[in-house]
């Protein structure tokens, strides 16, 4: 059967599971848009405000669902609009196909309208670019762009597709079949050397205060279920960075929750601070994760275990290092330990549990007015149930959800964008995570105000698609973290780090259709929360939080840095 470029495209995507792709047309793009519109409601194109946002939907949509998150943009100034998601997935390991359209093969470099040098753009920050011949290689293409996008480290892959490769029609009878094995990842799980499993059991077995640091690969590896377990069987705490917050349910007692310079639990610091083996899971160890590096002595041994090299021995002298999927390494220590290595009532137990006591204590201590954080989070995980995911951005904001939301379900359930750390990313990843979820988990999105005004027109987006999602707004009326280090460190020299304070985030949202409301007192706070969780809308809560706030960061102030 002739068909063309567009159409078996679309039909490839069908074959690997694809139902959305977020983006914006550009008249390169349309055959494509033309080919899904004839394939709905198995696919669906989800229009954005702009590419970045449809690019951080892919990323939230990825991240929960565990399928490349597609977007799409066209030639030249779309293509440049998609590469600060296409950054945020290469930085943060999110598995994503980055569609471009581009001018005709004939056209290129000739000067065609619009036209940028799309694999000069794009290659920093992907894994690979492919852009088919013609017509008739467009399945090796996308099986190719599958298979990459899924297997070791996930990250980005850039199609790039000639107008003209899209609008032909094939002569061949095409392949449209998809290796289903690249439709999620991850697409394939290499097992450690069995003399790596011995080294760690045994270095394990010698320890007395071990302790398990979970990063964001832990998620990507899907290892909830194993890392609990080995945490009961071998008796240690479990903290995360930003992005592995998730892997424990962290009401569970060996869950500390977040380490690091920001969003930080201060007794989670601590314990990895006085840990003798850390077993470091799915982490860069970066700065952030580890407070500058300062949070790992020299006398530590650690275990560090990544599906990537690179990010073994990188930073640290590593007593071992194993280059291997998560889970698939986690599973064979188990087995290879004894059913439970855990010394009960050791001091090394009855620390994590003083420690985790303290922090609760010292978490219901905040709570007067004017708003804190704290407060907004008590009412947040009040309201929101368990099997939801919490979205939040890289600001004062994404800190506050670090330090203070409970995450009480193991799972992708805690998205911030620790890749390259954005402000605005809040709200786009949240609308893609709502269109990803597979459980009907609930998403709630929570921005500062400067980050939330970059992207507050996808509000729209979010009401067109029907999402019922809510949006905590924290407003301290100024670009938070900005105001607070030039407090810190330039003499309260303010410059550039606030906006007008009397815009109302409350009505701006109405003005987008949405449900909205302002909330200035505490007594107001539970019943906003529960109205926006229970609607079918999207509901936005602004609330009017003390802009003096700033734990749960490296800084000096840091009221709750005593414990
Ligand atoms: C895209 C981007 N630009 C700038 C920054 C630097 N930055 C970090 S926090 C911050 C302030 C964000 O303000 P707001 O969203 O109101 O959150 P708050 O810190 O007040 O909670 C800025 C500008 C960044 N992380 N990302």
């Amino acid at each position: 059967m002739q068909q063309t470029g567009a159409d078996a495209l679309t039909k490839l995507l069908l074959a690997y599971k694809t139902s959305t792709i977020f983006g914006v047309p550009g008249g390169q793009t349309l055959s494509f848009y033309d080919s899904i519109a004839d394939h709905a409601p198995q696919i669906r194109h989800v229009l954005a405000r702009d590419e970045k946002a449809g690019g951080l939907m892919a990323v939230g949509f990825s991240r929960v669902s565990f399928h490349p998150g597609l977007c799409d943009a066209t030639v030249g100034p779309g293509a440049a609009n998609l590469l600060p998601a296409v950054a945020e997935a290469y930085t943060g390991s999110v598995s994503m196909i980055a569609i471009t359209s581009n001018v005709t093969t004939e056209s290129m470099g000739k000067g065609a309208s619009q036209e940028l040098d799309h694999f000069a753009l794009f290659r920093p920050f992907i894994k690979m670019s492919l852009r088919p011949k013609n017509v008739d290689d467009i399945p090796r293409t996308v099986n190719h762009a599958f298979k990459v996008a899924t297997s070791g480290r996930p990250g980005p892959v850039h199609l790039d597709l000639p107008q003209d490769i899209l609008e032909s029609k094939s002569q061949n009878s095409l392949p449209l079949q998809a290796e289903s094995e690249y439709a999620t990842y991850p697409s394939y799980r290499p097992r450690p050397q069995v003399t790596s499993t011995a080294r760690a059991r045994d270095l394990i077995i010698a320890a007395s205060r071990p302790i398990i640091l979970a990063g964001g690969g832990t998620i990507l590896s899907q290892a909830w279920d194993e890392v609990k377990t080995l945490a009961e069987t071998i008796g240690a705490p479990v903290v995360t960075t930003l992005t592995g917050k998730g892997i424990i349910d962290e009401n569970h007692p060996l869950s500390l929750g977040c380490v690091g310079r920001q969003g930080y639990r201060p007794s989670a610091n601590k314990a990895l601070t006085e840990a003798d083996l850390i077993l470091a899971l799915g982490t860069k160890l970066g700065q952030v994760a580890t407070n500058d590096w300062t949070l790992i002595g020299d006398q530590t041994k650690i275990i560090h275990v990544d599906i990537d090299p690179i990010e073994t021995r990188k930073v640290y002298k590593e007593e071992l290092a194993i280059v291997a999927d998560i889970r698939s390494t986690l599973r064979d220590l188990i087995e290879s330990l004894s059913t439970n290595s855990a010394k009960a009532g050791s001091p090394w137990l009855e620390k994590v549990r003083t420690l985790k006591e303290e922090w609760t204590k010292g978490f219901k201590r905040l709570s007067a007015e004017p708003l804190s954080p704290a407060m907004v989070y008590d009412a947040i995980v009040e309201a929101l149930p368990p099997k939801s995911v919490l979205v939040t951005s890289g600001s004062f904001a994404g800190a506050f959800s670090g330090c203070y939301y409970t995450v009480r379900l193991s799972g992708p359930r805690f998205i911030a964008a620790r890749g390259a750390g954005g402000t605005e990313t809040a709200l786009p990843l949240a609308v893609g995570a709502a269109v990803g979820v597979q459980d009907e988990s609930k998403v709630m999105a929570v921005s500062g105000e400067g980050g939330f005004g970059y992207h507050v027109a996808e509000l729209e987006t979010a009401r067109r698609i029907g999402l019922a999602l809510p949006v905590v707004v924290l407003n301290n009326r100024s670009l938070g973290w900005m105001k607070i280090l030039q407090r810190e460190k330039y003499g309260s020299n303010y410059v550039s780090s606030s906006y007008m304070d009397d815009l109302n985030y409350a009505k701006i949202s109405e003005s987008f259709g949405c449900k909205a409301t302002r909330v200035e007192r505490a007594s107001e706070l539970r019943e906003a929360m529960d109205h926006a969780v229970k609607s079918d809308d999207v509901y936005v809560v602004e609330v009017m939080i003390d802009p003096d706030e700033c734990s749960s960061t490296h800084l000096k102030s840091d009221p709750l840095a005593k414990i």
